[in-house]
């Protein structure tokens, strides 16, 4: 029975094209594709097996975690650290990075991520995901230290993330183009399902978080103002919006009929760069709507040569169809200072 391409084979067929490639990249991806399977696992079987709710703890981020929060993230390392491909692990749920085992052996990448993102949505059963950034450890460091974690996003190796909705999807990029794998169950693996995935260039579906308006600086209400007005407005037509609360659900939706997502930075104090992390959701996002064809900004500048100062700083984030997002971002030009004054 024909089943298509694994994701396995696509890997190994793109490391065939790389000229002394060691496989080392394709093993890591598929520990990568175990984890992410045993998490659909037990996101799939939530209530079943106990892991919904709160755990009633705190990540480094002052937020409740999640059971599942807290599963995945011991997925993740459990998958990852022992494979002999890693110098050094960094996650969403933990203050610092996490060394190989000295018992291990250790490899030359570093991989950053949001093992659960959209997690406050696993208790109504809407999609969430896995988000990951693999990086190169620099040359000559054995122990890496938060510093070296510290590359811009253009220095990503492969960005990628696990969409655990009614199907699940795997979706990544090599630098190549972003190519997405569906999960089939009956066969335990990722089937090129979405190959060459582009954002389509026009829209008319934004996404925000709406009850945030009162905070917004001027450009994005602006921007924002401007769709709602609609046809009887400055853009001439008609608007939608959506807002899952899940940024894969939402990456993943732009990914697929295009649109915007914004998570601005506001004027409340702590939300001066809005929510999201440059590091573990940001960057591996943008990573991939570039190179689906689409855009990503703060506003001010590419979301991927912002020099990261902190593992878990914030970031705002502006990505989607690229004519969208150059419309935000020339609105951002037109303020002067720093945009934080409030449409009248
Ligand atoms: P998380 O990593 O704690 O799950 O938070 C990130 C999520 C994103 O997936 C989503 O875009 C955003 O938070 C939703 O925020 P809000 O609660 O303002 O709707
Ligand atoms: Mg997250």
């Amino acid at each position: 029975m024909e089943h298509g391409t694994t994701l396995t084979q696509f890997i190994i067929e793109e490391q065939r094209r790389i000229p002394g490639a060691t496989g080392d990249f394709t093993s890591l991806l598929n520990d990568i594709l175990t984890a992410c399977k045993k998490i659909s696992c037990a996101v799939n079987r939530g209530g079943l097996i106990g892991v919904l709710g709160s755990a009633e703890t705190e990540n480094v981020q002052g937020e409740t975690q999640k059971k599942l929060d807290i599963i995945s993230n011991e997925v993740m390392i459990d998958a990852l650290e022992w494979t002999g491909h890693l110098a050094g692990m960094a996650s969403e749920e933990m203050e610092d990075p996490l060394p190989i085992p000295k018992h291990y052996p250790k490899g030359k990448y570093l991989i950053l991520f949001d093992p659960l993102d959209g997690s406050s949505n696993i208790d109504v059963n809407l999609s969430v995901g896995t988000i990951f950034s693999i990086l190169r450890c620099p040359d000559g460091v054995e122990h890496p230290a938060v510093e070296d974690f510290l590359q811009p996003g253009s220095k990503q190796v492969c960005a990628g993330y696990a969409l655990y909705g009614p199907s699940t999807m795997l979706v990544l990029t090599t630098g190549h183009g972003v190519n997405g794998f569906t999960l089939d169950r009956s066969i335990g693996e990722f089937i090129l399902s979405h190959p060459d995935m582009k954002v389509p260039a026009e829209t008319r579906e934004f996404a925000i978080n709406m009850s945030n308006q009162r905070y917004w600086n001027a450009p994005v209400s602006r921007y924002v103002e401007e769709c709602l007005k609609g046809a009887e407005g400055a853009r001439e037509k008609d608007f939608n919006m959506r807002w899952v609360a899940s940024m894969v659900a939402e990456v993943h939706r732009i990914l697929t009929r295009g649109g915007i997502f914004m998570y601005p930075g506001d004027s409340r104090k702590g939300a001066e760069n809005g929510k999201l992390r440059l590091m573990y959701e940001a960057n591996p996002m943008s990573f991939i709507i570039e190179q689906a064809g689409g855009a990503s900004s703060t506003g001010r500048q590419r979301i991927l040569d912002v020099q990261p100062q902190g593992l878990h700083q914030r970031v705002p984030v502006i990505l989607g169809s690229r004519e969208e997002v150059q419309r935000v971002v020339s609105y951002h030009n037109d303020t002067d200072g720093d945009g934080s004054r409030q449409v009248a």
